[in-house]
């Protein structure tokens, strides 16, 4: 073969892998505006490793409230009346006799191995339901479409803020059976209507299982955590998040007692 045609192969090999490479790039799953298109989740897109555990331990306990509680804020309600009724009444922070405290989130922050994704009990749905969104707060793993649906007879508006994710913002009226949205990148996406100042939830965008929502009496739960020490958090939207560390040890449970206190 004469130098000619070596050069000319050379070339054709790497416009071969260089569109290669092209075609594999665009396997994204979000469109520009954030909402979903096609796309698969794998444990290896997450830079998390999904491994078998043996012998893991659980992390249970209790997320507890200090401070003044806001008393519940009444909205009185002008348009939309016949969906939204005449008023809505706001709990910012709901305690229970105890102090325990709902809708917080408890996770491990730096642990990069463990049980699949997969494993974290979640139903990405986001229901706009008699002008609330329910749930206030919920998980969804990366990249995992989020259906989003209105049960209302009328519009509302789905306006995501986030510091990492591209943001959308899209008007759904009642024949708008459903939006799907994913989320490329872990961190805590607010939800807003911008028709309905009072709604508001939280997409908790995660890329692993040891995560935990507080139950109405503050109460959580993470199992199957490989043995080792981590950094946990508790976050709540209102009084903010605080970290400490904790050690599981195999085939145990570490009990925890977590209080978030009002900034002043
Ligand atoms: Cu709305």
């Amino acid at each position: 073969m004469d130098t000619q045609r070596i050069k000319c192969l050379a070339i054709c090999l790497s416009c071969f892998f260089f569109v290669a490479s092209c075609v594999q790039g665009t396997d994204k799953t979000n469109d520009s505006a954030g909402v979903a298109t096609t796309g698969t989740v794998t444990d290896d897109d997450l830079g998390y490793n999904a491994v078998p555990v043996e012998n893991g331990g659980s992390i249970s306990g209790t997320v507890t409230f200090s401070g003044t509680i806001p008393a519940p804020r009444t909205v009185v309600i002008t348009d939309d009346v016949e969906a939204c009724g005449e008023s809505v009444k706001i709990q910012d922070i709901e305690v229970n006799v105890g102090g325990g405290l709902r809708n917080a989130v408890v996770s491990l922050v730096d642990i990069n191995s463990g049980a699949s994704l997969e494993t974290l009990a979640s139903s990405p749905v986001l229901e706009q339901h008699l002008c609330r969104f329910v749930p206030h707060i919920m998980f969804a793993p990366i990249n995992q479409v989020v259906d989003i649906l209105n049960s209302d007879p009328i519009s509302h508006n789905i306006h995501t803020v986030a510091f990492d994710n591209r943001t959308f913002n899209r008007t759904q009226p009642p024949s708008l059976d459903k939006i799907e949205a994913s989320f490329e990148i872990a961190e805590k996406v607010k939800v807003k209507c911008d028709i309905h100042g009072w709604m508001n939830s939280w997409i908790v965008v995660v890329d692993h299982p040891y995560h935990a929502i507080t139950d109405a009496e503050g109460n959580f739960v993470i199992e199957n955590v490989p043995p080792g020490t981590y950094t946990l958090e508790a976050w709540h939207e209102i009084p903010g998040a605080t970290k400490r560390q904790v050690t599981i040890d195999s085939g145990q449970t570490t009990d925890l007692s977590i209080e978030l206190k009002q900034i002043s």
